[in-house]
């Protein structure tokens, strides 16, 4: 019917669906290696909303089997949404946005000994023919790659308490300057230090909203951080509507969203926090704090100890939560014209 054809004709020219055609065309061209899985592909070719979704948290995150279950239910969790999970991370030297269920074992079970591969890390792993687990840095760069619009995790990484003396500042914040992706996660862990990451964050101009009726800014395992997002949305329309006046206005930078975890678990928050004290202090003590990459999973792995368990449940209820605002974000913005 003409209705049809009107349909499939507009689809065709829709200038998201072009640029689309002229990525994968490009990477295809260069030979670059990047496999985007066919179910991704045609949600993407069709603007049927995608989440990506980032793999350190698996690989350096959290320990296994915990890992697996956790990246399984999330993907589960943006498919209750209507959205397509595109879980990304390196196997054997190729990325892979969406990730097969045995590639997902894989990194997982770290049976291929998978490195942590921010930014810096890509081009030289892929060259040596690595797996890996993408940060949000990495992963930020391939959503950005395929025309991802919505990521959900964790927590973003940066800026390091002590950071104004060791200049350890996550490569996820400047990257948000470079890839326009909104990033949904429940804050920064305070094993941070939170205040000077949204200094930071305001230096390099990426947009900071926090996905509740206050402007609190969120601390992972707590809903309050002590400290103010600039902007709040109370739903996923306003959230995509921000996404897409911001590139509609030409910016093509990122912007950061901030779920509170779940209010079920606040209580452990405050028990987690002392651990998280102690590890930073620990990690001071023991010359973990100048070990650069580590520092992250070694601070993750000890609160984990020191909570026996508990920081992990917390950690794996927060990334359903934002995977599911994640999902009903991306579902708001395909609705939305380019
Ligand atoms: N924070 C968490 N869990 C994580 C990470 C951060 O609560 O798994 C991971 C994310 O992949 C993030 C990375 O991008 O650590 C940041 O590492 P670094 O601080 O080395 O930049
Ligand atoms: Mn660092």
């Amino acid at each position: 019917s003409s209705a049809l054809r009107r349909v499939s004709l507009s689809h065709e020219t829709h200038p998201y669906r072009r640029f689309l055609t002229s990525q994968f065309r490009s990477l295809q061209e260069t030979g670059a290696p990047v496999d985007i899985h066919p179910e991704v592909e045609e949600a993407l070719s069709h603007n049927k909303p995608v989440v990506a979704l980032e793999s350190t948290i698996i690989t350096h995150g959290m320990p296994y089997p915990t890992s697996i279950d956790m990246a399984r239910s999330v993907e589960n969790t943006v498919r209750s949404t209507g959205c397509i999970p595109a879980t990304i991370g390196i196997i054997d030297g190729r990325v892979k946005i969406g990730l097969e269920p045995s590639q997902l074992e894989r990194l997982a079970s770290r049976s291929g000994n998978p490195l942590k591969i921010s930014r810096r890390d890509i081009s030289a792993a892929i060259v040596s023919k690595r797996d890996g687990g993408t940060t949000c840095s990495s992963t930020l760069v391939f959503a950005a790659l395929a025309g991802i619009k919505v990521f959900a995790t964790g927590g973003l990484g940066g800026v390091h308490r002590g950071g104004e003396n060791t200049l350890d500042v996550s490569a996820d914040l400047h990257e948000l300057t470079r890839c326009s992706v909104g990033l949904v996660c429940a804050g920064v862990k305070s094993i941070l230090d939170i205040g000077r990451t949204l200094e930071y964050l305001e230096t390099l101009g990426v947009p900071v909203i926090s996905y509740r009726e206050t402007k609190d800014f969120p601390a992972f395992y707590s809903r309050k951080s002590g400290h103010q997002a600039p902007w709040n949305v109370t739903n996923a329309i306003d959230a995509a509507r921000v996404l897409h006046t911001h590139r509609q206005l030409g910016m093509t930078n990122g912007a950061l969203f901030a779920v509170p975890i779940p209010e079920r678990y606040e209580a452990d928050g405050a028990v987690i926090q002392e651990a998280v004290e102690l590890a930073v202090r620990e990690s001071e003590e023991f010359g973990i704090s100048k070990l650069g990459k580590e520092v992250t999973p070694w601070l993750l792995k000890r609160v984990g100890e020191l909570t026996q368990g508990r920081s992990l449940e917390s950690n794996v209820a927060l990334v359903r939560n934002t995977a599911l605002i994640g999902g009903q974000i991306a579902r708001e913005y395909a609705n939305l014209a380019w």
